[in-house]
């Protein structure tokens, strides 16, 4: 069989003094953390439509790196990305894959020519899945890149495009169910409006809703067991996504009555202007927490830079709170990520992974070290710890009037109680945590 990338090693955990590039510092895949093997603690999936696809070019440059393996024909340029696609992941080590329907085949001159391309190099997947022995993640369908969906696709203000939007849909989610997919994935790409002078805002919502009952009730009849996700994003390519952040999607889902859960990716809490942290705590606190699209942006960039990450401050935390929400299920740490346009040789595919693989699984062995310390947990345990007793458990327990409370106020005189919230103790504590 033809290799997509020769000279390019299994790679393998060699420990943290190790200084071969294509070697994992921090992810040992065997090994225990928090009860697990980090394999399965992190769940890794590497995302086609990056890894695969993207060549680097940008809104000023075409592309920089050659992805086109020598074919021009679409169809035979299909089945080499597919091919090296999975002798990347396999050479990586990664488990779980992602993708948009339009990533792995090109579309043909009508629907059914399209689904039939779909179809074909499903087929192909089918069989390298086994061979290779990788599992998907997820699928969804890329509803916003062809000029049908310029006003949308769930939200569009014609009824021919939500139709086209709900049969992609459809065909997405059977191939999901073929391939024994644990995840399928709705990310409102132009689900969103560029000026409400033209926009009926409750009828795109109410649409929106429609056509994810529609798809999800499609799912189940077919047998579909896995994750319905939504992936929430501020902004980009429309002004305004309705999927905002974490708590408008919930609040959404809650409203009309969707049963399904959340993919959060970091970069686009931060382009919401919260923490990764702060989204994955949301999701996990009101029940939603699903699967993870680990890469970061820029914070000095207003756009969707989509890198692989680096800040182990930023993983902890994060994966503090995936441990905290109980590890992953059906969900994973997806890199929908990409090397810098400049990083263009075929070994920086190889390399980008490795750094953000070992700066999740940095995170991982972090957050365990944190919650076997305790004392970060100890100290919220504590600083709550009033609500346990008297006034306090009255309050939580709904037991209490506003009269009491009233009564109980004059004779308090004034607040007398409070304690430091000692930030920069408990930051210091992290400190420790890493460096120590
Ligand atoms: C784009 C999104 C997209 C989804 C899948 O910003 O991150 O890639 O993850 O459609
Ligand atoms: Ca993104
Ligand atoms: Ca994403």
């Amino acid at each position: 069989m033809k290799e997509y990338y020769p000279g390019i090693p299994k790679v393998k955990y060699e420990g943290p003094q190790s200084d071969n590039p294509f070697a994992y510092k921090f992810y040992n895949p065997e090994e225990i953390v928090a009860g697990k093997k980090m394999k399965d603690q992190l769940r890794f999936s590497a995302a086609y439509w990056h890894t695969i696809c993207a060549a680097g070019a940008d809104m000023f440059g075409v592309a920089t790196a050659d992805k086109t393996f020598g074919k021009t024909d679409p169809m035979e340029l299909a089945e080499a990305k597919a091919h090296a696609f999975f002798e990347i992941i396999d050479k990586l080590g990664i488990d779980y894959f992602a993708f948009h329907d339009r990533d792995i085949a090109p579309e043909g001159s009508n629907l059914a020519e399209t689904n039939k391309n779909l179809d074909k190099i499903v087929d192909l997947f089918e069989t390298l899945m086994k061979e290779y022995k990788k599992n998907l993640l997820w699928g969804t369908a890329n509803m916003f890149n062809n000029p049908r969906y310029m006003h949308g696709a769930g939200t569009s203000c014609n009824p021919d495009a939500f139709a086209y939007a709900a049969a992609q849909a459809k065909k997405a989610i059977e191939v999901t169910v073929r391939l024994n997919g644990s995840g399928y994935t709705f990310w409102g790409g132009r689900e969103g409006y560029e000026t409400l002078l033209n926009t009926n805002m409750g009828l795109e919502l109410d649409n929106m809703a429609r056509l994810l009952h529609l798809a999800t009730d499609y799912g189940r009849s077919i047998g579909f067991k896995g994750a319905f996700y939504i992936e929430p994003k501020p902004k980009e390519p429309t002004k305004h996504q309705y999927d905002f952040d974490a708590s408008t999607v919930i609040g959404f889902l809650r409203k009309y009555g969707l049963n399904m859960k959340l993919n959060l990716e970091a970069n686009h809490g931060t382009l919401a202007g919260h923490t990764f942290q702060h989204e994955l705590r949301v999701a996990r606190t009101e029940g939603y927490f699903g699967s993870v699209d680990a890469n970061i942006g820029d914070l000095l960039l207003g756009w969707d830079t989509d890198q692989f990450p680096n800040d182990v401050y930023d993983s902890t935390f994060a994966m503090y709170e995936i441990l905290k929400a109980g590890g992953f299920t059906t969900g994973g740490l997806n890199f929908d990520a990409k090397a810098r346009r400049a990083s263009f040789q075929p070994d920086d595919i190889f390399i980008s992974h490795i750094m953000g693989m070992d700066t999740m699984a940095l995170g991982l062995r972090m957050a365990d070290k944190l919650i076997r310390d305790g004392r970060i947990d100890q100290f919220v345990e504590d600083r709550y710890a009033g609500y346990k007793s008297g006034i306090g458990k009255k309050i939580v327990d709904g037991t209490v009037t506003i009269q009491e409370l009233e009564k109980y106020a004059l004779e308090m005189g004034d607040v007398k109680t409070n304690k430091s919230g000692r930030q920069e103790y408990l930051e210091g504590v992290v400190n420790q945590i890493l460096f120590g």
